[in-house]
């Protein structure tokens, strides 16, 4: 006779089973599933697994990786759901190198045109009143022009969203009295490259942040162990890790990171933005992109958007190369300056395609084409490259970078 419990296995994976077949068939019509055996889900049953550990590891299935280089490690997008960024697959950029700060020893000055000029400990920082925010960080550098076999990844994982937590910098700059006459401050790394960059003060009383913690635990030393800035929506570059110093003048310093780098030569070879601080919207289908292959029937092309200037407020998907557009779902919550979520259900009917997305934000600016691109900021320009980029779908079901959308 059958124990209670075995009964319950046996009927529960058969449930399983035919539930799943059920449901794959309703979602995907008549494409091949494979037949499901109940025989793992009876084998797990049949002795108790490991027990609760201090901390957890990810299954040995799920291994997504991030793309080092010698001087930035790339987020895995395609490997991503939802908005939030693993601290440990978040992008990392490093002009010095990973610096080891003991949190005992660590101070963060604070001085320039200030009534008290102080230096702040971590536990100083940590007690004053704390906010976090949602919001995604971009290299200003995003941008791979590789070939047909470019991973999203590779195409632009220099951007990752975090919950990050700490406090405003406005309130420390209260704390120290800030001189009516400041108009720039300095922030200063203590890394081996003493990156340091000039901010406008408004940018201080508005949104900046002095973070100490990602996705709710200690920052990782990568992304600024103990204390890095944050200005939502700005270029990565000025979002200053291992911050030690802040200074406030009257203008700004011309630091090397402002005038030889992280500026932008325009297309008639004489002028060049200076401080582009801005991250423009900009957006991406990471699946289904390449390595994919896909077979023909219903898919949901899902991706991400956002934009430094504030709200996504829509997303159109083309399927046909730009010949038409077709607004896609955004998921909610839509914040500001943060990754959204888009998708659009398509039905791939077997023959070539083109597949690409178009970000809109609430001040109107529209994600453009490389072409367009080119043509206002000109072929010298290194930063700030957010167009329109695209997949292209094989009779095969092959599914490849869009690689001739970024020639000229
Ligand atoms: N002190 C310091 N801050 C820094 C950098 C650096 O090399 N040193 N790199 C900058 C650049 S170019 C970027 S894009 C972001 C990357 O932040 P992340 O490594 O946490 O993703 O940090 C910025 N802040
Ligand atoms: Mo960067």
């Amino acid at each position: 006779m059958m124990s209670r419990s075995d009964r319950r296995t046996t009927s529960r994976g058969r449930l399983t089973r035919r539930a799943l077949l059920a449901g794959a068939a309703g979602a995907i019509g008549a494409a091949a599933v494979a037949p499901v055996s109940g025989q793992q889900a009876i084998e797990t049953t049949r002795r108790p697994g490991r027990g609760p550990s201090e901390i957890d590891q990810r299954s040995p299935f799920v291994t997504p990786r991030r793309a080092p280089s010698a001087t930035s490690s790339r987020t895995p997008l395609q490997d991503l759901r939802g908005t939030i960024t693993p601290a440990d697959l978040h992008f990392e950029r490093h002009h010095g190198g990973v610096p080891e700060i003991d949190p005992t020893r660590y101070e963060l000055l604070i001085h320039g045109l200030v009534q008290r000029p102080t230096l702040f400990g971590l536990a100083d920082l940590k007690r004053f009143p704390s906010t976090s925010r949602i919001c995604f960080l971009e290299c200003s550098g995003n941008l791979r022009r590789g070939g047909p076999d470019t991973l999203p990844q590779m195409v632009c994982g220099l951007t990752s969203q975090t919950e990050w937590t700490g406090v405003m910098l406005s309130t420390l700059l209260d704390e120290v009295g800030a001189g009516s006459d400041a108009t720039w401050f300095l922030a200063e790394g203590q890394d081996a490259a003493v990156m340091t960059r000039s901010i406008p003060m408004e940018k201080a009383f508005d949104d900046a942040m002095v973070v100490y913690a990602q996705n709710g635990d200690a920052l990782m030393p990568g992304n600024g162990y103990p204390v890095r800035l944050l200005l939502p929506g700005w270029e990565g570059n000025s979002s200053v890790k291992w911050l030690r110093r802040i200074e406030l003048a009257d203008r700004p310093f011309m630091t090397r990171e402002e005038t030889s780098k992280y500026t932008d030569p325009l297309g008639d070879g004489s002028t060049v933005r200076q401080f582009s601080f801005v991250m423009d919207a900009r957006s991406i289908i990471t699946d289904p992109a390449y390595p994919r292959v896909i077979e023909p029937g219903w898919h949901e092309i899902r991706g991400l958007a956002w934009s430094g200037r504030g709200r996504i407020t829509r997303v159109d998907v083309s399927t046909d190369g730009g010949a038409s557009w077709h607004a896609a779902d955004l998921q909610a919550p839509v914040l500001p300056k943060a990754h959204v979520r888009f998708r659009y259900l398509w039905h791939w009917t077997g023959g070539p395609g083109e597949i690409m997305s178009r970000a809109t934000d609430e001040t109107g600016y529209v994600q453009p084409t490389w072409d367009a691109l080119r043509e206002v900021r000109g072929p010298r320009t290194r930063y700030h490259q957010n167009p329109i980029t695209s997949w292209t779908v094989g009779s095969d079901g092959r599914v490849l970078f869009g690689a001739e959308r970024l020639r000229s």
